[in-house]
């Protein structure tokens, strides 16, 4: 049986959406629809905590458990967590359709009780020589954020 998992993301400026996680072999398949975003790039990580307590805040860094930097989905040098940017239209939604092969739903890797966060800024994927870049990839602030958990059936 393969495991699901979802997250039900909430921000203060009207931002909202939901995001399904399937286990797929060893890769996870990430689906799902961000609304109430300005028109751009916008950087989508899964964050270490499942944490809300002081708000998006509370979720902590990048999940990275093989504590590698910052990087691309693409990169095999990126923390667990790094998933980019996803990217909204003139009407402020994000449409959410990816594969990855380093995130997992079980095991040491798995993101369930952790936390999806949409930010205000690009990510830069680690390339963008700010001091922050091998970090966050200067995403900016925190737009939204929700918790991981397990999906009913
Ligand atoms: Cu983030
Ligand atoms: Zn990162």
């Amino acid at each position: 049986m393969a495991v699901s998992a979802v997250c039900v993301l909430s921000g203060s400026d009207g931002v909202k959406g939901t995001i399904n996680f399937t286990q797929d072999g060893d890769q996870v398949i990430v689906q799902g629809e961000i609304t109430g975003l300005a028109a751009g790039e916008h950087g989508f990580h899964i964050h270490e905590f499942g944490d809300n307590t002081n708000g998006c805040v509370s979720a902590g860094s990048h999940f990275n458990p093989e504590k590698k930097e910052h990087g691309g989905p693409s990169d095999e040098n990126r923390h667990v967590g790094d998933l980019g940017n996803i990217t909204a239209g003139a009407d402020g939604v994000a449409k959410v359709e990816m594969t990855d092969r380093h995130l997992s739903l079980t095991g040491t890797k798995s993101i369930i009780g952790r936390s999806v966060v949409v930010h205000a800024d690009t990510d830069d994927l680690g390339r963008g020589g700010f001091p922050d870049s091998k970090t966050t990839g200067h995403a900016g602030g925190r737009l939204a954020c929700g918790v991981i958990g397990i999906k009913k059936a």
